[in-house]
């Protein structure tokens, strides 16, 4: 059985990934992923141009079915990352670059196309944990809008990571104005944002900040990344590949992504809870459902999901 997979005209042993946010914020965190099996490629925690300290704790929560975060993007700064894309770089990575507002987007972009980096990009255009923040990828127009002028001059490969739709004409919407650039690949789904857990004996939420609104995560979270998935599959160029991001915790989920049309799949809240022994399972319950169903490659049943 043969797992490998292909980032952008690098080949990766394996199709799986980590979620952005995930450890991978420090030079340990992503050493540890550089040396971590069965993970193909890995993606950074998504830079802003000045470090970050984040939201004040507490800021992740484990839930029985998932996770809710609220981390406010804790980041070392772009030139930190791009640091380590240019001289530490031992395993395939994508740089993920978030804005806090369109015109850092646009500044981080223009020194991303300065510099000596030749690597993927992925613009965060979703994160939901910013105080007085809008996910940008919720405005269409306004996606729009910084798309059209990135690719005014931007010339190197790059990605977006869109949070999760949930009605079909979202996805029609998205998916026009994705395809009128050329992008590498869209990462779908971002964490499911401003959701809200109750801790019922205390009465009391269970993260600080704002008011314990914070993105979901994990198992309660597969069928709308699966959606995701599959919906902008069905809608966008073929060029544009799709990364699958939301709710795996086992072999079968990483099928299913697969089997949906995603290229690659990662992996998020269940890292919290396993640690990166993770990948190991994964790739060997994925390998044994395509030994059962008589598959050797990924190619042989990506998108292939049948409808009745
Ligand atoms: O740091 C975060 O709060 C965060 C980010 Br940038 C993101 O894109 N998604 C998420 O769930 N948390």
């Amino acid at each position: 059985i043969d797992l490998s997979a292909d980032l952008f005209g690098q080949s990766l042993q394996s199709p799986l990934l980590n979620a952005s946010g995930v450890h991978c914020q420090t030079k340990e965190e992503l050493n540890d992923l550089a040396n971590t099996s069965n993970l193909g490629a890995m993606v950074t925690k998504s830079a802003t141009l000045q470090a970050r300290e984040g939201n004040p704790n507490p800021r992740y929560h484990d839930l029985a079915n998932g996770s809710i975060n609220s981390m406010g993007l804790p980041n070392l700064g772009y030139d930190f990352y791009l640091d380590y894309v240019l001289e530490d770089q031992q395993k395939p990575t994508i740089l993920s670059v978030a804005a806090l507002s369109a015109a850092d987007a646009i500044t981080l972009l223009k020194k991303l196309q300065a510099s000596d980096y030749q690597g993927p990009t992925e613009l965060n255009l979703s994160c939901p944990n910013i105080v007085g923040e809008p996910q940008l990828a919720y405005d269409f127009e306004a996606t729009d809008q910084v798309l059209s002028e990135v690719f005014s001059f931007y010339t190197k490969p790059l990605g977006v990571k869109l949070p999760p739709y949930f009605d079909l004409v979202h996805f029609d919407q998205i998916a026009k104005v994705l395809n009128k650039y050329p992008l590498t690949h869209v990462n779908t789904i971002n964490s499911v944002g401003n959701g809200l857990w109750v801790d019922v004996e205390k009465e009391q939420v269970v993260t600080k900040a704002k008011g314990g609104f914070g993105g979901l995560g994990g198992a309660m979270v597969l069928p709308t990344a699966l959606a995701n998935v599959r919906a902008l599959r069905q809608r966008l160029n073929p060029s544009i590949k799709v990364l699958g991001t939301g709710g795996v915790t086992t072999g079968a989920d990483v099928f299913a992504h697969i089997l949906c049309g995603a290229d690659l799949v990662s992996v998020g809240t269940q890292v919290m809870k396993e640690g990166l022994g993770v990948y190991d399972r994964l790739a060997a319950e994925l390998k044994e459902i395509m030994a059962a169903k008589g598959y050797q490659t990924l190619d042989d049943f990506r998108g292939q999901l049948k409808e009745l």
